[in-house]
């Protein structure tokens, strides 16, 4: 009994000290541990003793026992406690704490340009229209053109053509959606080489006045250079009514440059032949250099076109001109190679 009282004392003596969970679990194991617990050393004994001093020192350790468990539970929980305190106070958010600022992205420069150049010519009273399809039949890009197969202006524009079982699933898909086929099933697909494609598609549900410009994607078949991608965006203006003539070309013109560069901009209008237009011209821009940089090709309209979208023969007149965006852009932002702007180099696209 004395023993048990020695042990008792010592114990809570012992356990008071103990600050940390894992002097606690010696705790436990040096007197309640199975094997060598002082404790259950002394319960070992009870078999040798008495039977009268076995009930009674029995029922004392057995107490004893209990008392200690309590007491490491009250220690466990204490530790428990004090551990997820320390994990609360560690990991707490401030929610009033201003969040770290994402990257933000921001509009490719041809796209840029692309805005800045509808915004013109909205300005100048032309409509927007929705570019066209970039995948698109042989008539709209060429025969509609006045450029049918044999003839040799076709070789100007280097072209992507679609294999004709490609053709056939692009026209299952429209047909599957909803929309009809291409208007001219016969014809062969391409990747348009111009978004002049867009001229005929559009006046053939259309009546002049005609005011519109469309721009988009194009592809030619070609080998790049510093002035040519195999991809390119151009912006299409297409101007119908009745007393429509150079003049008129040429002033749209000169008031975009203008507006888009400066008002000393020097651009120049040189002959030159596209079959859907009569007479063509080519124009270039003066760069910082002194040189000339081709940057569209333009013209009034050919009575051809005009008939194959319908209208009335020698009714109406009209100009229309192709620029090429990525030349503006070049010019704008003076980028020596077209290439930059697709070559996907974010230390050149973070400069915009
Ligand atoms: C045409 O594409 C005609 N459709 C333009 C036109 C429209 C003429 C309406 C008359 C009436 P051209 O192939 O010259 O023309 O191209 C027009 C412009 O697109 C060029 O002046 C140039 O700015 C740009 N361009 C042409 N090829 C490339 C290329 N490979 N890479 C980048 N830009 C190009």
């Amino acid at each position: 009994m004395e023993s048990i009282n020695a042990l008792r004392k010592s114990a809570l003596r012992r356990l008071r000290s103990i600050k940390h969970k894992e002097e606690l679990r010696s705790f436990e194991v040096e007197f309640l541990g199975r094997k060598k617990g002082k404790l259950t050393a002394v319960l070992r004994r009870l078999g040798s003793l008495p039977h009268r001093e076995r009930m009674s020192i029995g029922q004392e350790a057995n107490t004893l026992r209990l008392e200690l468990l309590e007491e490491i539970n009250k220690k466990k929980n204490i530790f428990a406690e004090h551990a997820m305190q320390e994990i609360l106070s560690k990991e707490a958010v401030d929610i009033t704490f201003p969040p770290p600022k994402r990257p933000r992205g921001h509009l490719h420069p041809l796209t840029h340009i692309r805005l800045e150049a509808e915004e013109i010519f909205s300005s100048m009273g032309f409509s927007v229209i929705p570019g066209g399809p970039e995948v698109e039949t042989e008539y709209y890009n060429f025969d509609a053109l006045n450029i049918p197969s044999d003839h040799p202006a076709r070789d100007l524009w280097d072209t992507f053509w679609i294999s004709s079982r490609s053709s056939k699933v692009i026209d299952q898909k429209r047909k599957a959606r909803g929309r009809s086929a291409f208007r001219v099933p016969t014809s062969k697909v391409l990747l348009r080489t111009h978004t002049s494609s867009v001229q005929v598609r559009h006046m053939e549900s259309h009546q002049p006045p005609i005011r519109i410009i469309a721009s988009g994607k194009t592809f030619r078949y070609e080998a790049t250079d510093a002035k040519h991608d195999t991809e390119f965006i151009q912006l299409e203006c297409l101007f119908v009514d009745k007393n429509v003539s150079v003049a008129h070309l040429k002033h749209t013109l000169s008031a975009f440059f203008q507006k888009m560069f400066s008002p000393k901009v020097a651009i120049r209008l040189r002959p030159s032949y596209f079959p859907f237009v009569e007479p063509g011209f080519e124009v270039d821009m003066r760069t910082a250099e002194g040189e000339w940089l081709e940057m569209l090709g333009a013209g009034m309209v050919h009575q051809q076109v005009l008939k194959n979208a319908g209208y009335i023969p020698g009714h109406w007149k009209g100009f229309a001109f192709g620029v090429g965006l990525d030349r503006i852009a070049m010019m704008k932002y003076k980028i020596p190679d077209v290439r930059l702007f697709r070559c996907g180099d974010v230390r050149f696209l973070r400069q915009f």
